[in-house]
């Protein structure tokens, strides 16, 4: 048996061979009867290679019935098989003075035992696979110029549950050669992913898929139990969970490696680190351990122990003193992890005379991070708005940056990536926001404001901060990088392809992001799918959190009647009636998001204007389910939208609902039907014309090529195919669903349209 890998959508997907013709040097012991149907034969291939191939041409006579069958194939625990047949097969027509018997198909039967030497078995025991036509016969002159067009077909068979399987091909009268059989099975490869390695996994049968739990690489250990599924065609998806360095490891792309480092317990809130080097900065990172376990690291804590320090207390041999203390609540256990950083740094960090009681107190202002008992700090809870950049931030050196292109603009000044390449860390890609030139204090407070909140959080699907540039202009923001930008951009990019377990991925990974950040009590405010960014492995992450960011960053806020600024489509109607925004109203922007990933990026209520968005909440309308949207996902988007906040679920509860429907795909299956509005009385749609109908749902520049394509009047819409609207010039995919899904809403109003 051996492996290949090919590629399947970038992933790479790897296939074991279970038979293959090709490769099999001597006679291939198939049973053909009756024995003047198929006989085995030799040929060469292009290259001279011989190789055993089977034909079979009785076109002359009728009533033909020719069976070829297999040895056993064992199925090596595969429950879904596929089959790749090679094969001419002649054109009746090319053939002089045929019957009109002659066939140019022939079917292929499987039959499932654990006995692998059958020597006989009826034709009505066989389960048929297909009936196999050609997509190129070949003609008498084809022959003579030794051109062989060879057909190649794939089927595949599910849920196999024996030791093996025998193939048959029944011939009824056609002249067909099968140049090769290969029998397969797919494969999910080993993968590492978030400190986890998942086995090589075989695929399930039909199109289930397979949840897989990863083991926490060396050094590590689970943080959240580390799942993932792997999909029918050998790819996977939908990463849950992750694990975490151990105590004195650090995370290294996919694996966990010592440093120069000491391991530090305490049961108190405060700690002493005595036995530190004069002039010397050490990075401090904390986590803790309740009866949960561990929680992941925090921040680096970065200090510097000044020289001063020393002569005060005035022995060369004594060592510095540190005094730290962790705030938080239910810790029992803390390790500090020390690790000795030699320091030189261009616009760095050091004090050449410091009070010790400073360096105190960058620990007690809580830059250290205690999971599940951490709420987040507002940076305004700050005198100084400085201090909460530095608590929260790590200071990178300038030159440990290369700024490579710009991707984009943001409020404060271009969007840059690059690489950052920090000592004894490998080179990783980064993005980097700065701050342009000629910036007040106020907009330099607000630009690094995002900085403070950000580097509170910890957590696969909010976006990481590496670390700030402060001392040096212009000042930069550092966080990784997302190769495949927001999502909406995205979505829109590559509409109609992704499988609806992709898609509930992306959603359950934004439903996580937000219950983490509901868990330490931050609102964001601003929840869309333009705020959420992308990575190469399809893991979405939760951006954007500047203080002034909802006010003047989003060019989708606008002012509402109390001054706020508000991005009304994605906001729940409390917070733009009274501005009480909770993790409710972030639920009910969430609603949205998944309205968003579902519809590839269409804009919600499409071109409505704000203030009729407004009404049509108040009164009770909901956005319909996009085209084929599984109708529990659309359930779960009016429960989003419950326009009583307490009766919204909370972010724990729909990750709980999505991870029960990935582990469960059939439950997804049943598509809600699409309609423009729930309610069909909508005045919008009393429409009596082709003219009105398009600009009732926001189509209108395409009514001349209705007309010219003569439909003209509403009834003679209600059958339009897609086929038929790229005849006409409407060649948007999004704008092809949406007339589709509009004239399944107009089937659905019935007495309210006037045809
Ligand atoms: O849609 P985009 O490509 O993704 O364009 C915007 C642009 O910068 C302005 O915000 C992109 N962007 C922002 N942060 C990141 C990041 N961390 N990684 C990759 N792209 C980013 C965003």
């Amino acid at each position: 048996m051996k492996t290949i890998n090919t590629a399947i959508e970038g992933k790479r997907c790897s296939a074991v061979t279970l038979l293959d013709t090709m490769s099999a040097l001597g006679d291939l012991g198939w049973e053909a009867y009756p024995a003047e149907g198929w006989e085995e034969i030799s040929v060469m291939d292009e290259r001279n290679t011989p190789m055993r191939s089977y034909q079979v041409c009785n076109v002359m006579e009728a009533n033909q019935n020719n069976w070829l069958r297999t040895r056993h194939i064992p199925r090596d625990g595969a429950q879904r098989v596929y089959i790749e047949i090679k094969f001419t097969l002649r054109d009746c027509n090319s053939l002089p003075g045929v019957p009109g018997t002659c066939k140019e198909t022939f079917n292929m039967y499987y039959y499932e035992s654990n006995n692998a030497n059958l020597w006989f078995i009826k034709e009505s025991q066989y389960i048929k696979i297909d009936t196999i036509a050609a997509d190129e016969s070949f003609t008498q002159t084809d022959v003579g110029d030794r051109v062989m067009k060879l057909n190649t077909e794939v089927r595949d068979i599910s849920n196999l549950s024996k030791k093996g399987f025998y193939l048959a091909f029944q011939d009824v009268g056609a002249c067909i050669a099968l140049v090769s059989l290969r029998v397969f099975y797919k494969k999910c490869p080993l993968a590492v992913l978030n400190l986890a390695q998942f086995p090589d996994t075989v695929t399930g049968g039909d199109s289930a898929l397979v949840e897989v739990r990863g083991s926490c690489v060396n050094d590590s250990e689970e943080f959240e139990a580390p799942r993932m599924y792997c999909s029918g065609d050998g790819g996977w998806l939908v990463p849950i969970g992750r694990c975490v360095c151990k105590p004195g490891f650090e995370e290294n792309k996919d694996y966990c490696q010592h440093q120069n480092y000491t391991v530090l317990k305490t049961k108190a809130h405060m700690m002493t680190v005595e036995g530190l080097k004069p002039g010397t900065t050490y990075v401090f990172r904390v986590r803790a351990r309740t009866d949960g376990g561990y929680g992941s690291y925090g921040g680096e804590i970065e200090l510097e122990t000044s020289h001063e320090d020393m002569l005060a207390i005035g022995d060369p041999n004594q060592s510095t003193i540190l005094a730290v203390s962790i705030a938080g609540g239910i810790v029992l256990l803390i390790f500090l992890v020390a690790c000795f950083v030699v320091s030189g740094r261009h616009c760095g960090y050091i004090k050449a005379k410091q009070d010790p009681d400073e360096e105190k107190m960058q620990f007690q202002n809580g830059r250290v991070k205690l999971p599940g008992s951490r709420t987040y700090i507002h940076p305004h809870t700050y005198e100084d708005p400085n201090q909460a950049v530095r608590d929260f931030a790590k200071e990178i050196d300038a030159s440990n940056i290369r700024i490579e292109r710009v991707i984009g603009a943001g409020e404060f000044g271009e969007v840059c990536s690059g690489r950052l390449k920090l000592p004894s860390k490998r080179e990783i890609y980064v993005a980097i926001k700065s701050l342009k030139a000629g910036y007040s204090e106020k907009q330099r407070r607000d630009f690094l404001s995002e900085a403070s909140i950000m580097g509170q959080f910890d957590h696969p699907n909010i976006i990481r901060l590496e670390g700030v540039v402060t001392r040096c202009k212009p000042v930069m923001i550092i966080t990784e990088y997302m190769e495949n930008g927001s999502l909406d951009t995205f979505l829109k990019k590559h509409d109609g392809q992704f499988t609806v377990i992709q898609l509930v991925g992306m959603m359950r990974g934004i439903a996580s992001g937000m219950k983490y950040l509901s868990d330490m009590s931050y609102v964001h405010r601003d929840l869309a799918a333009r705020n959420i960014l992308v990575n190469s492995n399809l893991v979405c992450k939760v951006s954007d959190f500047g203080l002034s960011r909802v006010l003047e960053d989003d060019p989708e806020a606008a002012y509402t009647t109390r001054g706020g600024k508000i991005p009304i489509r994605w906001t729940a109607p409390e917070a733009i009636a009274y501005r009480k925004f909770t993790s409710a109203s972030d639920v009910w922007s969430y609603g949205i998001v998944m309205w968003e990933v579902i519809s590839y990026g269409e804009r919600p209520y499409w071109e409505m204007s704000n203030q009729d968005v407004i009404k049509a909440i108040d009164e009770g309308y909901r956005l319909p389910a996009p085209m084929d949207c599984p109708v529990v996902l659309h359930q779960l988007m009016l429960d989003c939208w419950e326009k009583t906040r307490s009766e919204r679920p909370k972010f724990g509860q729909i990750v709980n609902t999505l991870d029960k429907l990935i582990r469960n795909p059939n439950s997804l299956k049943e598509l809600a039907n699409s309609s423009v509005w729930e309610d069909p009385t909508t005045p919008e749609f009393s429409v009596s014309t082709v003219d009105e109908w398009l600009d009732a749902i926001s189509m209108g520049q395409y009514k001349d090529n209705f007309s010219s394509a003569g439909y003209v009047s509403l009834d003679s819409i209600l059958y339009i195919s897609l086929c038929e609207l790229s005849k006409m010039g409407v060649t948007l995919v999004g704008h092809q669903k949406k007339i589709v899904s509009a004239v399944q809403s107009l089937h659905a109003q019935g007495t309210h349209v006037q045809v």
